[in-house]
């Protein structure tokens, strides 16, 4: 399968996140698409192709004027005020406070986010840009015939919704070529979302939609980031009532219980009939993954990707999170060895 790849990610290297009362080196790092991207090519995947630039209405499909506005302006505007250093925000409009969108930086910053963890740098919109872009090159493969395709995105997407940022997350790539699949004429496309961490973005991009099904398995927002959704009783509303499938898991899960979480996503899946599917591919389950508790070892992906092949439906994996970053690699590319192996 073909590998969409940009070097633009680089552009994005934050210097940290809190971790335990200090700031430490961010976890979400340029390393971790270097070891992706090393073993795409050590085990020939297939070809690596640079992104297509299809500009910014596709990712306006997803993302408000305002967000891209400030996303795009934000770095000049934090400069202008004689700042040098990662830019982060620190109020943000919770419960009791009037959500009214400010005119001053600092306040837009924290309107557009629900965590600390989506720094602003010098580079960051041109990277994130860049990563939706490669995703948008993924899905113009599979609409032209591809049986599967991989975008490395760099940063990911999934936590991202149309206006806030979060988790490492600017736009939310996964939805905008998900988005770019309906535009171009498919009538249901699917979601999986495999990434450790809750896709909050992506459920509440889709919520209300019977076109995109959503479904993830994740750690429980019980104990796990991001804490505020993802439960199981969220099904979807209106017209995506029963279009939305959150299968928590308790720490510590392994195959075995993850396995079988899968089995009941793809059931699901398959009942919905998409025409299109694309997995949020978060390695981040892994047994060893420095910010995660689940249990999966490297040949379980292979076998995540076998089940997903089962599924027979055109399938674009886009990359999301991963932080045992030696690792990464070997266990993403096992996900799409398994697909095409099987
Ligand atoms: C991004 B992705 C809380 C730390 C929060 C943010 C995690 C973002 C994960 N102690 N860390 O889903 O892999
Ligand atoms: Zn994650």
């Amino acid at each position: 399968m073909l590998t969409f790849y940009s070097d633009d990610h680089r552009l994005h290297h934050a210097r940290g996140e809190m971790v335990g009362g200090e700031f430490k080196p961010c976890f979400e790092m340029p390393a971790r698409a270097d070891h992706v991207l090393a073993r795409v090519c050590e085990r020939a995947v297939g070809e690596v192709l640079p992104p297509a630039d299809f500009g910014l209405a596709p990712i306006a499909r997803i993302h408000t004027d305002d967000y891209l506005q400030f996303l795009q302006s934000a770095w000049r505007r934090w400069t202008e005020q004689g700042n040098s250093a990662d830019f982060l925000p620190g109020v943000f409009p919770a419960r009791h406070l009037r959500g009214k969108r400010p005119d001053d930086l600092y306040g837009q910053y924290g309107f557009h986010s629900f965590d600390c963890f989506a720094p602003i740098t010098s580079g960051t919109w041109q990277a994130a840009y860049a990563s939706a872009q490669v995703a948008l090159s993924g899905q113009r493969e599979i609409a032209a015939g591809a049986l599967c395709a991989f975008a490395l995105c760099r940063p990911p997407g999934h936590h991202a919704a149309a206006d806030v940022m979060g988790g490492y997350c600017y736009l939310n790539n996964v939805a905008i070529a998900a988005q770019a699949c309906l535009d171009q004429g498919a009538a249901r496309v699917a979601i999986l979302d495999v990434d450790y961490h809750h896709g909050n973005g992506t459920q509440a991009i889709f919520y209300d939609r019977a076109d995109v099904l959503v479904v993830n398995i994740h750690g429980s927002p019980s104990f796990e980031y991001p804490h505020f959704l993802g439960y199981a009783d969220e099904t979807g509303t209106g017209a995506g009532e029963g279009c939305n499938l959150n299968l928590p898991l308790a720490a510590g899960s392994a195959w075995d219980t993850w396995g079988n979480a899968l089995e009941t996503a793809c059931r699901r899946i398959a009942a919905y009939a998409p025409e299109v599917l694309l997995i949020s591919l978060g390695v981040d389950t892994y047994k060893d993954d420095p910010i995660s508790s689940f249990r999966l070892d490297s040949p379980d992906y292979l076998r995540m990707g076998e089940r997903i092949a089962a599924l027979g439906v055109p399938t674009l994996f886009v990359m999301e999170g991963g932080y045992a970053v030696a690792e990464i690699g070997v266990n993403a590319v096992n996900v799409l060895e398994g697909f095409q192996g099987a």
